[in-house]
Formats: C-alpha cells, structure tokens, sequence
C-alpha cells in the first residue's frame, strides 16, 4: 500500500462550520490544462445609465425615485421576499409542515457610480458601504431574529442589474445555513473550550498554505474544506460576532481586504469575476452567543476560464459536494496573481 498523499489520493474533508462533508478528487485535476477562454465579462462603461433602477435620481420600479445619494444608499425591496405582518399558516399535518415567515428586505447600492464593482471601487467608498451594511444590521436586529447580508455577483449567478449592489434579507426566524453554523459552532466551544474560527484562523495562518490574503483585522482562505473552485472564507480576527461591533480599525481593514480579494478574484481568468456572498452573523437565540465568529463566505462558480464554470450536479446533487482542484491549489494560485494593493 503507497502512502496517503493528500494531493493525489481522493479523500474527505469536513466543514467543521455545518458538520458537511466533501469529497476532494485531486488526481481528477491532473488532467492537461487546456486554458480555454471565453468571452471574458468586462466591468467599466458609462458611470451614469438613465436606464439603471438603482442609479441616482432613477425612477425604480416600485415607482419610488432614488435620492441624489453619494455614498452607499439602502432602500426597501421593491419585491420583498418577506413582509413584517404577513398571518401565521395553520396547519397541524405533520406531513405537511410549515411555519410563519415573516421579514423584510432591503437592497443596497454599493456606490452612486454604475460602472465600478467593488474591485474598483475607493478605499473610502467601500468603507461606507461597510457603515451601512453594519447601520442596517444594527436596526433590523431590533426586530428580526436573523439578518442576512448578500451580494450576488455577475450575471452567472442571478444578479439582475450590472449597478454594483447587494441585498439584506431579515428574518423572524433563523434559516438554515445560519442555524447549522450556530449548532456548529456552540458544540465546539461546549466540547472544546475555544471559538471554532478563532482555531481555524490561527491554524491557517500557521501554515499559510491556504492563506489568500491577510491583515491585523482580517483573513481570507480558501477553507479546508471548499466546495467551489475558488471559495474563500474571510473570517474576523477580532472578537466580533456581528457586523455593527466592527471597531472603526476594523472596518478600514476590511475595506482593504474586500478589495484585495475581489482584485485577485477579477485577475483570476481575466473578468468581472461573479461570485455569491454572503455575511454570516450571530442571530437572535442564538444557541451561544460567546462561540461565534463574524464571517462571509465568497462563493463563486467559475473553474477553469472566465467561461467554464463549475456545476453541482450528479454526485454532487445527490450525494455529496465533490472538488478536483485542492484548497491549497486554489490559494496558492490566487496568491500569486500581482493586484494593485
Ligand atoms: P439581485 O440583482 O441580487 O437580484 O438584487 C436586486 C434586487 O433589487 C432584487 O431583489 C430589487 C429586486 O427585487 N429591485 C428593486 O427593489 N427595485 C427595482 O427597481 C429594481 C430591482
Ligand atoms: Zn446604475
């Protein structure tokens, strides 16, 4: 029997944040290289589009008309997925279950000017779009138990508008992901002592091989246990479990990394590169607050050109997340690209 080689031979990972498992095929990945290219998407064009629903002074289609806004600027979704008062479902079927869902949803525009995403964006201009995400935060925890902050990137990943912005769905219940994330994190500290993240980012940080980019405030990894391609978990190393208890330090800090990342992501193949991401925070209820650490998570499709893109289908569907490309590849490959700091 050879010896086990982690780059070589098919083994599991587990994602200790939702106790999911990965099958990582990284021999699968040894196949030559063919670096196609496709048509690359380019972010740029006009600053101003009178036909934008989200560019200052434009008519939206919920018919309210957007302010002269200079910063970020909030608004309420014209098409909420929840609403505050909308009446509870009776029913007692335990074949047929359900609950009430009731919420609210915001959208955010990350900038006046419709041409620059956030790669491009001013080190000040991401900042204040860091003020805001924590202002919204901050309030709609007064009255929803879970408060989600998104962006979903590129036309690939559903984005229905090239205006650089993200979405805030608040909940009064805690969903999914954000629950097996609590569940997670409470059982390590209860068996451990320690906060699951914080060992994780000083592991990663030992080794380095994973390490993307880094900073006194902030690491970006591509996680252990990656599914996507190119995934990155950028994870707090203050002792935060929420965004609106970022110190000012901190929130320059991530500016500075936001930047980074999204700037080694667009290197990558060459594109405005899409991507989902999302913030993952400390809800109301939580199971243990003191075991949580503030993240997000950077999901993005592509694989291997700005065209090729990664699908979970089959196995992955219906069995588990399955990768050929290591973590460690991923990193390594992203931290060699020369960015602009
Ligand atoms: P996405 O690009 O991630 O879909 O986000 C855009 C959101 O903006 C979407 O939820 C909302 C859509 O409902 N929207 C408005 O509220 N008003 C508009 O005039 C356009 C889009
Ligand atoms: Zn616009």
């Amino acid at each position: 029997m050879t010896q086990f080689d982690p780059d070589d031979h098919p083994h599991r990972r587990q994602n200790l944040l939702n106790g999911k498992w990965v099958l990582v095929s990284p021999h699968r990945a040894k196949r030559p290289w063919q670096g196609e290219t496709g048509e690359a998407v380019q972010a740029g064009g006009p600053a101003y589009d009178p036909t934008c629903y989200l560019c200052p002074g434009n008519l939206r289609t919920g018919g309210d008309r957007n302010p002269d806004y200079a910063g970020a600027f909030a608004f309420d979704n014209d098409f909420p997925a929840l609403m505050p008062d909308t009446p509870a479902p009776q029913s007692a079927d335990p074949v047929f279950r359900m609950e009430a869902a009731r919420g609210t949803a915001r959208v955010i525009c990350y900038s006046p000017d419709h041409s620059r995403t956030m790669p491009q964006m001013s080190l000040p201009a991401i900042r204040s779009l860091i003020d805001c995400w924590a202002d919204e935060s901050a309030a709609l925890a007064q009255s929803f138990a879970n408060v989600a902050v998104f962006e979903n990137k590129g036309a690939m990943m559903g984005c229905s508008s090239p205006h650089p912005h993200g979405q805030i769905w608040a909940s009064d219940f805690v969903p999914t992901e954000v629950a097996d994330e609590d569940r997670e994190q409470a059982a390590w500290r209860a068996a451990r002592g320690s906060v699951l993240l914080d060992e994780v980012a000083t592991r990663e940080l030992a080794t380095g091989d994973r390490v993307v980019e880094a900073n006194d405030h902030w690491l970006a990894v591509v996680p252990w246990w990656a599914v996507w391609p190119f995934e990155i978990l950028l994870i707090a190393r203050d002792d935060v479990g929420r965004i609106e208890a970022l110190p000012d330090t901190a929130r320059d800090a991530l500016a500075q990394i936001l930047r980074a990342i999204t700037r080694r992501y667009d290197a990558l193949f060459g594109t405005s590169f899409p991507y989902s991401m999302g913030w993952h925070q400390c809800p109301g209820g939580s199971a243990d607050p003191a075991a949580w650490r503030l993240h997000a998570h950077f999901n993005p499709p592509l694989l291997r050109s700005a065209t090729v893109r990664k699908f979970m289908v089959g196995f992955e569907m219906f069995a588990e997340s399955q990768r050929d490309l290591t973590p460690e590849t991923a990193a390594a490959r992203l931290r060699a690209l020369e960015i602009e700091a």
